[in-house]
């Protein structure tokens, strides 16, 4: 039996299905428009398919959440949206098999406007019938096309870091929360320095670069590449860049590697082993050998202080903690042979 079922998929600066149809010139357009002013761009839809494609164009409000993930909203919806002041031409046309097509727009700036509004251009092809796990789909091939403006000069760029956290030891992982608090997109990278208790440098680990919108409050998680660092007291310094010539916001952290003080996890024979020598001891039950009976058994004495007390020897996906979720990856890695 066919099920059918209605399945948007977002393609955001990369064609993401196989029988991917649709092109687009440019994902992004970071324009400088004077207030008060206006300016004309356009891009390219190509149909890389041997069918005609039916093509619409809409604007739509969007943002990011924490993680970075989009989402999508009525044009006008958020405060910063530039939806209204923007005007496309075509909204609508075919395009025969491999045929391009120009869409112009115009971005008419009102007066008195500070710093970045941005909105998004919307290029959504016709629905079409795909196979999914067995299952036929339709799938409705879209591009989202961001329009950031910012007038020249304009606004404050301006962000602090909300948190530090430590997360996985084996490498060390941490978790940085920034805040845009000024009104301009920021792009932002930066390092975590990690010293020990004699001031060493025991490890640099990049911040990868991420966009940021005004307002926003984004965390993301940087990994060294180090094994876990030796038992003791540690110091980590996170220092981001968002492009002010004056100012590094910088946030700091205290955290201590336990040691490990294996003893034999409920009523196994031996302490558990780390067969690879990964750090990570998946012969929970010390026999010698990683089978099933190994996640049961950590499973089955999860809360117990043998377990918890050395958290860095099961802490699997390496997020700072032995639960349940180790238990599950752990028990994936066995099946994975
Ligand atoms: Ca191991
Ligand atoms: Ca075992
Ligand atoms: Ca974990």
């Amino acid at each position: 039996m066919l099920r059918k079922s209605f399945i948007l998929i977002l393609a955001l600066g990369a064609v993401i299905l196989p029988s991917a149809a649709l092109e687009v010139s440019q994902i992004e357009f970071d324009l400088q428009v004077p207030a008060g002013g206006s300016g004309t761009y356009s891009f390219l839809v190509h149909n890389d398919e041997q069918i005609t494609d039916d093509i619409k164009i809409y604007l739509v409000d969007w943002d990011r959440d924490a993680e970075g993930n989009h989402r999508f909203y009525e044009p006008g919806s958020l405060p910063r949206s530039n939806t209204s002041w923007i005007t496309v031409t075509p909204t609508s046309f075919s395009l025969r098999p491999d045929e391009a097509r120009e869409v112009r727009f115009t971005i008419t700036v009102p007066p008195d406007v500070q710093g970045t509004y941005w909105g998004m251009i919307m290029v959504e092809g016709r629905p079409r019938p795909q196979e999914r796990e067995g299952a036929t789909v339709l799938v409705v091939p879209r591009f989202g096309i961001k329009v950031y403006v910012t007038p020249p000069w304009t606004g404050t760029s301006a962000g602090r870091i909300t948190k530090v956290q430590r997360l996985g030891l084996n490498p060390l992982t941490f978790l940085i929360g920034f805040e845009n608090t000024g009104d301009v997109h920021l792009r932002v990278s930066g390092e975590v320095q990690v010293l020990d208790g004699r001031g060493e440098l025991v490890e640099k680990i990049a911040v990868a670069q991420f966009p940021i919108l005004p307002g926003a409050v984004r965390e993301v998680r940087a990994s060294g590449s180090a094994p876990r660092p030796a038992p003791g007291r540690y110091y980590a310094l996170a220092v981001l860049d968002f492009g002010s010539p004056d100012y590094l916001p910088a946030g700091q952290l205290i955290f201590d590697v336990p040691e490990l003080r294996l003893v034999p996890i409920g009523g196994a024979a031996s302490p558990p082993r780390d067969l690879d020598g990964d750090g990570f001891f998946e012969d929970v039950d010390g026999d010698g050998a990683f089978t099933s009976a190994d996640p049961d058994l950590l499973e089955a004495n999860l809360t117990t202080a043998a377990v918890q007390n050395n958290w860095p020897a099961f802490d699997f996906d390496n997020d700072g903690d032995a639960d349940g979720e180790d238990v599950a990856l752990l028990r994936g890695l066995l099946s994975r042979g």
